[in-house]
């Protein structure tokens, strides 16, 4: 097999020592990783980078010459911009339902557990409760818990239909923005709604306007932030506790040499809950000493694992690209998968070992992998099952091959909007002071994935180090989190890499720079607390002195939540080309016209030390508009970005 990708060396796939070294033992071993397989499909397809290819029905597959020699137009008619709007639009869907799906899950079995069909789930924060209750008009008085929980699960179970005509949360945008998006058309009105019209708008001969097209598109993502995954966060929040500022560990360190290790991957907090609740049991612990092992010790990857770490400190193994380096660490008894972001590849790799792949959603089935059917009503019990099947495990481990790359990093979790309002002493004031007299200029959320086109974590982290040595205050969710976890962002001793003025309030806080706001769905605590800065200032999200980035992204997902926070009105910069530059018109909309209508606008800058440069431009011109004291960014970036170029990109047609 060709490694070109890696020039013969690792150094430019992963800027992670743990990542190198699992990569390395698994080329020496003849294992094939995500890298190999991007190299094997290079040259990747052209018209698709740049979205101009349609399978939409069966006169096609068709596809548009962007250098105008070949055909212009598919079979039907449509054109570069109608082929570029409708996969687009597709994308966001695709991203959105999936987040919507997860909250609809996690509203089920708060439904069921309300009505006392579940075991292993309760009320863990009532307050919260009690709040979203009086939030969304369900009368609370007289009522208990239950009663009160019942009621809620009914109002939001209504958000997924259309028959309310809009969203339970939508009160908690801005009139301003509600005004706007009233005009625009663009309120969300049903969350499976607004992703099943898109899917009939994006068939054949239905909308053939590609700015229509793309305004839906916003409206589809609109009901993913401040719908579905605004439910997933908050009534998982309700079930199983509202974060709170805890320390945990990170890297692939976090396994136990000597002791059964769990990871759970995917992102649904449903089945992690019970299960480190399983982990804990005497008798399986005691199973586990009769076999040798010292203990049962659970791990998180990915947005589980971001659930997982927000809420009980459980220790990170890694992000996106971990999920198949963990299991040549030859340590680890079973990996329980729900959803999402799990590459069926890592059913071949567990064959190399003795690692249980156990899936557990009837939704998401890996050919190869033992399935244990999952649902609440019966959590506990299955939850035990699972954790048995991974101690049992234990006894194939063959020792010799065991390999814990590096020692885990030091890093603080759990800054829910909760949480950092408390910190504040319960009210956004201090920090809009802090950003209005100009210590802190601003706040960035860095989110999203890792890719292979990309070293891995390097412009996470060259962005949010650049962010915070210039007093923006840097709030990261999603394998953006881990990433910054991992190069030791996240501890309150990292205020000492902030400028002065960050620096500062962080040390007064006892807060990092840098603050993990949870998983991807909770993109929806990101835009809760823009909201909440906007009010208090009295302005509209898109005057704040605020962005968003995905420097690495690459899930459709991403695609759903950069439309909604633009959409919000906080402009988004992305570090990984999406397929739309076969249409000029497309990109000029997106990246240009955008911000006249919605106030924010989306760009491309794959170099990190660009894309801070830009970004601070971006909060010093906001500061300006909103009479705030502001400085021109006028200083280059300090030294070049270490193999910053892209890997893999460039593909041509
Ligand atoms: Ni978000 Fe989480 Fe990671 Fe990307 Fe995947 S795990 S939901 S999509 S890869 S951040
Ligand atoms: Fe081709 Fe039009 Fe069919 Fe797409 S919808 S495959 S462009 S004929």
């Amino acid at each position: 097999m060709s490694h070109t990708n890696g020039n013969g060396s690792t150094r430019r796939l992963t800027i992670n020592k743990d990542a190198q070294a699992m990569i390395d033992a698994a080329r020496r071993e003849g294992i094939e990783t995500v890298w190999d397989r991007l190299d094997a499909q290079q040259p990747q397809c052209g018209y698709c980078a740049l979205g101009l290819s349609c399978r939409n029905c069966a006169m096609g597959p068709c596809r548009i010459d962007p250098f105008g020699e070949g055909p212009l137009k598919g079979v039907c008619g449509a054109d570069a911009d109608v082929i570029v709007a409708r996969n687009l639009g597709r994308t966001i869907a695709a991203g959105s339902s999936s987040h919507s799906d997860h909250g609809r899950d996690i509203l089920e079995t708060f439904a069921a557990m309300s009505r006392g069909d579940t075991a292993g789930y309760e009320i863990a924060d009532e307050a919260k409760l009690l709040r979203l209750a009086g939030e969304v008009g369900v009368p609370t008085e007289g009522r208990d818990a239950q009663e009160v929980a019942k009621a809620l699960a009914d109002v939001l179970l209504d958000d997924y239909g259309t028959r309310r005509g809009t969203l339970s949360f939508i009160d908690r945008v801005p009139a301003e923005r509600r005004a706007l998006w009233a005009r625009l058309g663009i309120t969300p009105r049903g969350i499976d709604r607004e992703n099943v019209e898109m899917l009939h708008r994006t068939h054949m001969g239905v909308d053939n306007d590609y700015v229509n097209t793309l305004l839906h598109g916003l409206r589809t993502g609109l009901s993913d932030g401040w719908g579905g995954s605004m439910i997933a966060t908050e009534l998982s929040d309700v079930m199983f506790g509202t974060p709170k500022p805890v320390m945990s560990e990170v890297n692939l360190g976090v396994l136990r040499v000597d002791q059964v290790n769990i990871a759970m991957h995917g992102h649904n907090p449903m089945l992690s809950d019970v299960i480190v609740a399983a982990a804990e049991d005497p008798e399986l612990v005691e199973f586990a000493r009769s076999l040798g092992a010292t203990g049962i010790n659970v791990v998180g990857l990915c947005c589980t694992g971001n659930e997982m770490l927000m809420r009980r400190g459980v220790p990170m193994a890694g992000n996106h690209l971990m999920q198949e380096l963990i299991l040549i660490t030859g340590a680890l008894e079973a990996m329980v998968v729900d959803y999402q972001c799990i590459m069926p590849s890592i059913v071949d790799v567990a064959k190399c070992y003795h690692t249980q792949i156990i899936s557990t959603s009837d939704k998401a089935k890996f050919t190869g992998a033992t399935h244990v059917s999952f649902d609440a009503e019966h959590g506990t019990e299955i939850a035990h099952r699972i954790v048995r099947m991974a101690v049992e495990a234990y006894s194939d481990r063959n020792h010799e091959r065991v390999r814990i790359p590096d020692t885990p990093v030091r890093m603080m979790g759990g800054f829910s909007v909760e949480a950092i309002l408390g910190a504040l002493g319960g009210t956004p004031k201090p920090l809009v002071d802090a950003i209005a007299a100009g210590t802190i200029r601003g706040a960035v959320a860095v989110v999203g994935c890792n890719n292979p086109k990309l070293p891995q974590d390097l412009e996470h982290i060259e962005l949010s180090r650049r962010l915070i040595e210039n007093d923006v205050l840097v709030l990261v969710t999603g394998c953006a989190a881990v990433a910054n976890g991992k190069a030791g962002h996240m501890v309150p001793e990292a205020a000492a890499m902030a400028g002065p003025g960050l620096r500062s309030v962080c040390e007064a806080l006892g807060i990092p720079p840098v603050l993990h706001m949870g998983s991807c769905v909770d993109n929806s605590r990101v835009i809760t607390l823009a909201a909440a800065l906007a009010d208090a200032l009295g302005v509209d999200i898109d005057k704040l002195p605020l962005a968003g980035a995905a420097p690495e992204w690459y899930s459709e997902k991403a695609v759903a939540i950069g439309s909604y926070v633009v959409a919000s009105g906080i402009t988004t910069v992305l570090g990984v080309q999406p397929a739309i530059f076969g249409s000029p018109h497309v990109v000029d909309l997106l990246a240009g016209g955008l911000d006249d209508v919605v106030g924010a606008k989306f760009v491309v800058e794959p170099d990190p030390a660009e894309a801070a440069l830009w970004i601070r431009r971006h909060i010093e011109g906001k500061r300006r508009d909103l009479g705030l004291p502001w400085v021109e960014v006028v200083s280059g970036p300090a030294e070049p970005a270490p193999g910053s170029a892209p890997v893999g990109a460039g593909a041509g047609v």
